[in-house]
């Protein structure tokens, strides 16, 4: 499905189960608090600042739903694997982030985001796998490779595939920085869309 990438708007900021949207087909956009899954999603769209971005971590705990030239919605998480909340405060967004996977929408892709720079984190591995049980598609999109030479981009980039072998994902290196990435990435999206 051909996306007009001009026509974006953010529909709502759901803080509750009963705000979230059901009417279209979703790309949801997971992965730990300050990876850079609102960079990507501005990336992706060409918009400097339409989902909020932050250089404290932990601080999103809505569910951002963008619409996507009315065909589609970008679904913004909040963070997991944020240390500095509180536990009360984790348990409060992990159900509610599981609230949004139970929730019966249409989902079509998920863009699991991880830091190319590290070793993937078991959280991460844990968001693989519950995406792979649930039935949902998805890809991992390893963020911030404008940090690395092209040499470890590759060698972290081989490190991931194995990694993630049990599943089958694709595995992109991607940078909001410089874009790398975003071609592959978004036409990903629009074949899972069509
Ligand atoms: N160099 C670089 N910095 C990035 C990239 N993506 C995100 N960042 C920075 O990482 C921080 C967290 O990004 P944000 O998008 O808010 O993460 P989120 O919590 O996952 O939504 C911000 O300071 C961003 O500027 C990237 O690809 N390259
Ligand atoms: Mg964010």
């Amino acid at each position: 499905m051909e996306l007009n990438l001009n026509n974006v708007s953010l529909k709502i900021s759901a803080v509750k189960k009963s705000q979230f949207l059901s009417d279209l087909p979703q790309i949801v956009f997971c992965g730990r608090s300050n990876v850079g899954k609102s960079s990507m999603i501005n990336r992706l769209l060409n918009r400097k600042s339409l989902a909020r971005t932050s250089a404290k971590p932990g601080k999103t705990a809505t569910i951002n739903f963008y619409d996507i030239d009315g065909k589609a919605y970008f679904v913004d998480l909040p963070g997991y694997g944020y240390a500095k909340v509180s536990y009360e405060e984790k348990r409060r967004w992990s159900i509610f982030m599981e609230d949004y996977f139970r929730f019966n929408c249409d989902k079509r892709l998920a863009v699991s985001v991880v830091d190319l720079r590290h070793d993937v984190s078991d959280l991460d591995i844990d968001m693989g796998r519950y995406l792979y049980d649930a039935g949902i598609p998805f890809v991992v999109a390893a963020t911030k490779a404008d940090k690395l030479s092209k040499t470890a981009v590759q060698k972290n980039l081989e490190q991931l595939r194995r990694v993630y072998d049990f599943e089958n994902a694709v595995v992109i290196a991607f940078s909001s920085q410089t874009g790398q990435g975003r071609e592959e990435i978004l036409s990903h999206i629009e074949a899972a869309l069509s």
